[in-house]
């Protein structure tokens, strides 16, 4: 891991980063989130020893716990399939372990622990009282039918059922999780604990879900979005954006984005992206919604509905001029040469709605060119939170407004920016990455340290 500090602080940093890389073999994904937080915290705790005493940043890069299980089904033509589920139980320092499953063919335990690590301070940020986790599965949900993807989803947490609870571990959704199989897998907890507890989040409304979570992660990317320009002296009014991504995330980025009064040119999935110059309004919006989720079909369809639009095969949205980049697919999506290419077309402003889609090299140049550059673990912190008010929804057993629940989101997403204002303004610029680590540091580390040595 290359980087930019310098003395004893670079020294530190490189010693740091080569036991972690020695007690983690091959894990790139999990070295790169723990190295970019490291970067910000080493230095910060160089003149606090209370924190560099007590290896708070070493024992949070040592997850509390990992569940790694097999999980056997049996598809459509009674062939018996064997996946490998996760569950990352990162840290309960200051929550029960909240966070999402993630179903993708590609997932190693890279992946998870990359996810639990981040999740860590994005929690924090959020100021509810909810610790870390992830999991998941290397299941392929494209193609699948609805009674595989329900055989899958029993399977899978016939076994995980016995690690979680819900005081003790909360999931959720991520990508290829949406509400289909967090409703089969809330049905198959009930069925073995015999309880109706808030097991899960992202629950339908007709069993303990709550309004506005679908929406939440994109609403949240915007909102943390808006703070940032507004802090700038500027609004999302006339802005064009490239959106990446085509599911949940992505959805609701889109339309928040166009109900502030911008033009969003770009969609994608993982074949392609699609280049609507006439900008995706709510009414395209719905034919996307109705390609993604009902039909479960490819973003390549729109250009049959809408002419005017192109698709890009192969390609990412990021060499498409805009004022505005929401990447909302997957992780390490935005190379350096396109973070460069954002740049010299004139992007200004960054807010991930995934998890970790810039590369470090990328993150470099943002924050080098001093545009407004909204870290996932801040931008994207919108879904936990309103996972966190329907945890607290359950455990009252009642169920706020939308309008309450849209206020309560707004003021958390305008919480996280005004945290990364008072930890990350240096001079007249605002390192938001910087901001967003230490803030989500302070807390958990506190609270560590109430504990004494464990
Ligand atoms: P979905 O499964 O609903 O959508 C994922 C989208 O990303 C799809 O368009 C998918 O395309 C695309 N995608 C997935 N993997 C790749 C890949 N390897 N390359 C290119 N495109 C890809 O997931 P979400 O919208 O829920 O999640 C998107 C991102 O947001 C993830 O990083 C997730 O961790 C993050 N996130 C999600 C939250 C939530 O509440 N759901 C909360 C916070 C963060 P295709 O269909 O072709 O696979
Ligand atoms: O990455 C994330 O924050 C999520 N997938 C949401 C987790 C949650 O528990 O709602």
């Amino acid at each position: 891991m290359t980087t930019a500090l310098t003395g004893k602080a670079a020294e530190h940093y490189q010693q740091f980063m080569e036991g972690l890389a020695r007690r983690n073999p091959g894990e790139h994904e999990y070295h790169q989130a723990v190295g970019e937080v490291a970067q910000t915290i080493i230095p910060f705790v160089f003149d606090k020893p209370i924190y560099q005493d007590a290896q708070i940043l070493e024992r949070l890069t040592e997850p509390d716990r990992i569940i790694i299980f097999r999980v056997a089904w049996e598809d459509d033509n009674g062939n018996v399939r064997v996946n490998r589920g996760y569950r990352i139980q990162h840290s309960n320092a200051i929550g029960p372990y909240k966070g999402g499953l993630r179903f993708h063919k590609d997932v190693t335990l890279s992946t998870f622990k990359f996810l639990a690590f981040e999740q860590t301070f994005k929690n924090s940020l959020t100021s509810l009282p909810m610790g870390s986790a992830k999991g998941g599965a290397d299941f392929n949900p494209k193609g699948k039918s609805d009674r595989e993807a329900m055989r899958f989803c029993q399977a899978f947490m016939t076994e995980l059922s016995r690690h979680i609870g819900h005081q003790t571990d909360v999931p959720a959704g991520d990508i290829g999780v949406g509400a289909r199989e967090v409703s089969y897998m809330f049905g198959q907890h009930k069925r073995l604990s015999n309880e109706f507890t808030g097991v899960l989040t992202g629950k339908g409304l007709a069993f303990g879900g709550s309004l506005i979570r679908t929406e939440a992660t994109g609403y949240g990317a915007v909102y943390m979005l808006q703070d940032m320009l507004k802090h700038a002296g500027q609004d999302v009014e006339g802005k064009t954006a490239c959106v990446s991504g085509s599911g949940n995330v992505a959805q609701y980025a889109a339309e928040k984005f166009t109900q502030l009064g911008g033009k969003v040119l770009t969609m994608s999935d993982s074949g392609g992206f699609i280049l609507d110059p006439d900008g995706i309004d709510a009414e395209r919006l719905a034919y996307v919604q109705e390609l993604k989720n009902v039909k479960r079909a490819r973003i390549s369809e729109y250009v049959k509905q809408y002419p005017n639009a192109s698709y890009h095969e192969g390609q990412r949205p990021w060499s498409v001029p805009c004022d505005v980049a929401l990447p909302c697919a997957t992780q390490n999506e935005i190379s350096e040469d396109e973070a460069q290419k954002l740049l010299d077309n004139g992007c200004m402003a960054v807010s991930e709605g995934a998890n970790m889609p810039t590369v470090p090299e990328g993150i470099n140049k943002f924050i080098g060119a001093k545009i407004l550059y909204a870290p996932s673990k801040a931008a994207n912190a919108g879904g936990v939170a309103v996972s966190g008010l329907e945890m607290t929804q359950n455990s009252m057993r009642l169920s706020w407004t939308r309008d309450e629940l849209d206020q309560r989101l707004r003021e958390i997403m305008s919480g996280i920016h005004a945290q990364c204002v008072e930890h990350g303004t240096d001079g007249d610029h605002v390192n938001y990455l910087n901001g967003a680590n230490i803030a989500g540091f302070i807390k958990v580390a506190d609270a560590m340290l109430a504990y004494g040595v464990l």
